[in-house]
Parts: C-alpha cells; structure tokens; sequence
C-alpha cells in the first residue's frame, strides 16, 4: 500500500530507479537537487509539482535559490518514505523536462 513506509530493500530498489535522488542523512526521507536554466524555469517546475502534491494532499519539503530546487520528501504520518514519496519523486522527473 503505498502509505505503508517502505523496506529497506523496497526503497533501494526505487531509488535505483530515481537518478540522482539518496536517503538523507540520519532520517528517512529522499531528496534530490535541481537546476535550471533560470528562476523562471525552477519556479515553473516547482508550480507542477505544486498542483500535483496538491491533489495528492502530498506535500514535499523544499527550498529554492534562483535556479535551484531542493526538493525532500517523506510521508510525515508514516514516519519515513512510503509510495507516495515514490509517485512525487517520479512526478518531478517527469516535470523536470524542457
Ligand atoms: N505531506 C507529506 N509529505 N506527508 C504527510 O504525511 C502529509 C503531507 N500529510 N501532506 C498530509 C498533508 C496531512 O498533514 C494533512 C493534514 O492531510
């Protein structure tokens, strides 16, 4: 289920399949860093990801400096990173484009 706070088997086997995304230190959570061309393209990307965490009512931690995104993700109510993670993360590649 994909509330359900993932192994640690099933986490390595989805981050194989997430480039550039690792664990963060000393909790359980995911994160990756972005870079675009400009503020204009980071905050596009960051206004689709937006809208789908959003309908998701899945929310990402995140920070952003001009063109770059740190993005974080966990599922508080879990405790650590479950699918839901996983579909955020999968969304922001598919938003990473252009
Ligand atoms: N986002 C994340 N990343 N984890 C959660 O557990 C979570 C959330 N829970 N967004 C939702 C909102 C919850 O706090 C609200 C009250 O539904």
């Amino acid at each position: 289920m994909s509330r359900a706070k993932l192994t640690p088997d099933e986490r390595a086997a989805a981050l194989a399949g997430l480039p550039g995304w690792t664990m963060v230190d000393g909790r359980d959570a995911i994160t990756k860093t972005f870079r675009f061309p400009d503020f204009n393209a980071a905050f596009a990307f960051m206004t689709r990801v937006a809208l789908k965490a959003e309908k998701m009512d899945h929310h990402p931690e995140w920070f952003n400096v001009y063109n770059r995104v740190e993005i974080t993700l966990s599922t508080h109510d879990a405790g650590g990173v479950t699918g839901l993670d996983l579909i955020l993360a999968r969304f922001a590649e598919n938003a990473n484009g252009e």
